[in-house]
C-alpha cells in the first residue's frame, strides 16, 4: 500500500515538473490555456490521478490529497504570474500598433471661401437693406406672363429680342432678367401699410455669345420703389449713392437715355473702364465705359397691369448686373473667370471667409 500511495505522489510531482517548464516557455494567451486543461480539464492529468482517490485507505488519501493540493497552488501561481506577463504583453503589443505621433504637423483643412459674386452681391444688398429696402427673391424658371407680358411686352413686341430667350415650353422660360419680380411683388402690395421698396437678386439666362463682358448666365439685383410723388431725381439719388459706395469717388459714372419697354423714360448707367480709365480698350469694346445697369421710371401700363392706380402712384425701378460690378470692383478683365471654377483665381478673393 505505501509503495501505490508513493507512486501516486511521486506522479502528481513529476506531473509538477513537467507542467512548469511547459508554462515557463508558453508565447501565447491560447497555448497558455492549453496547458490548463490539459493537465487540470475534465479529462486532465492531475484529474486521471484523482480519480485513483476512490481505492485508497483513509489515512492515504488525504496524502495525495495534500500532494495533488501543492501541484495546483504550484500550478496556479505559475500560471498566473506567466498569464499577466502575456496580458501585459499583448497589450504593449496594442498600444505600440496604435500609436500616435503627436510631433507630426496636422493634415491642412482647405478654408472655403464665398464665391466673389456672392460676396458683390452681399455688399450690394446690405447697402440697399441699408436704405429701408426688402429683398425679395423669384423663380428662376418664369412664366412668360411674368418675364414678358406683365412687363409691358406682349408676344408680338419687337423688344423681345433685345433678351434671347432660353424657351421651356411657350409659356414657361429661364427668365432673362429679375424684372418679372417687380410684377410679381406689385401685384401682391397693400400701399395702405406704406410704400413698395425692395431689391431681388439672382440668377437669369440669355442665348447670349459668351464673351469678356456677357454670359449666358450671370446675376442681376432688380430694385423697385413705388409710392406716391416718386420722381427721376430719387432715381439718380440712390443710383449715386449705390455707386459712391461701391467704386469710391474716383471712377465716373454716366446715365445714357436708352430704352426698355418697362420703364419711361429709360436710362442706361455706365462706369469708366477700370482697365484704360475711359481710353479705350478690348474689355469696353473701345468706348472706356462699361454698363452695369438698365433703369427708369416705371411705365405706367406696368403699374396698371399690377392693378396700381398710375395717376396716384410712380415709381422707379433698376436691373444692374452685380457681375460687371465685381469686374469694375476688382479689376477681372474677363466675365468667364467667375464660372471657370478655378480656385487659384476663386481663392483670391478671402473676404467672405467662412
Ligand atoms: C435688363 O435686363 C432690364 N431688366 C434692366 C432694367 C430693370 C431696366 C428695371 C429698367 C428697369 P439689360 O438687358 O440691359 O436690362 O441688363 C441689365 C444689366 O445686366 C446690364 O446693365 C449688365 O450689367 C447686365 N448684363 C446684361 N447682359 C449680360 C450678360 N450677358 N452677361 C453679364 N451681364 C449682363
Amino acid at each position: 500500500m505505501e509503495n501505490q500511495i508513493q507512486q501516486h505522489i511521486e506522479a502528481v510531482t513529476a506531473l509538477l515538473n513537467k507542467a512548469l517548464p511547459q508554462i515557463e516557455v508558453s508565447d501565447s494567451l491560447s497555448q497558455l490555456d492549453d496547458i490548463r486543461v490539459t493537465y487540470l480539464g475534465k479529462k486532465g492529468a492531475l484529474t486521471q490521478i484523482a480519480a485513483a482517490m476512490k481505492g485508497l485507505s483513509n489515512e492515504d488519501r488525504p496524502r495525495l490529497g495534500q500532494a495533488m493540493n501543492e501541484f495546483k497552488a504550484a500550478f496556479s501561481q505559475a500560471f498566473d504570474s506567466k498569464k499577466s506577463e502575456l496580458e501585459h504583453r499583448a497589450l504593449n503589443q496594442q498600444l505600440a500598433s496604435e500609436a500616435l505621433d503627436i510631433s507630426l504637423p496636422g493634415r491642412q483643412m482647405p478654408m472655403g471661401t464665398r464665391h466673389i459674386i456672392t460676396q458683390t452681391m452681399e455688399e450690394i444688398e446690405d447697402l440697399f437693406i441699408g436704405m429701408g429696402y426688402q429683398v425679395i427673391e423669384g423663380p428662376e424658371v418664369e412664366m412668360d406672363h411674368y418675364n414678358f407680358e406683365m412687363m409691358n411686352l406682349p408676344k408680338s413686341h419687337p423688344a423681345r429680342d433685345m433678351q434671347d430667350t432660353f424657351y421651356i415650353d411657350p409659356e414657361t422660360l429661364m427668365r432673362t432678367h429679375t424684372s418679372p419680380v417687380q410684377a410679381r411683388v406689385m401685384e401682391q402690395h397693400d400701399f395702405t401699410k406704406g410704400p413698395l421698396k425692395m431689391i431681388s437678386p439672382g440668377k437669369v439666362f440669355r442665348r447670349d455669345n459668351d464673351d469678356a463682358t456677357h454670359s449666358h448666365q450671370f446675376h442681376q439685383i432688380e430694385g423697385l420703389v413705388v409710392d406716391k410723388h416718386i420722381t427721376m431725381a430719387d432715381l439718380k439719388g440712390t443710383l449715386e449713392v449705390f455707386a459712391q459706395a461701391l467704386f469710391g469717388q474716383e471712377r465716373a459714372i454716366r446715365l445714357r437715355p436708352s430704352y426698355f419697354p418697362f420703364t419711361e423714360p429709360s436710362v442706361e448707367v455706365d462706369v469708366s473702364c477700370f482697365k484704360c480709365g475711359g481710353d479705350g480698350c478690348n474689355v469696353c469694346k473701345q468706348t472706356g465705359w462699361i454698363e452695369i445697369l438698365g433703369a427708369g421710371m416705371v411705365h405706367p401700363n406696368v403699374l396698371e397691369m399690377a392693378g396700381i392706380d398710375s395717376t396716384v402712384y410712380s415709381g422707379f425701378a433698376f436691373g444692374m448686373g452685380p457681375d460687371r460690378v465685381a469686374m469694375l470692383k476688382y479689376n477681372v478683365d474677363d466675365i468667364r473667370h467667375f464660372y471657370q471654377n478655378d480656385l487659384r483665381f476663386l481663392t483670391q478673393f478671402k473676404g467672405g471667409q467662412n
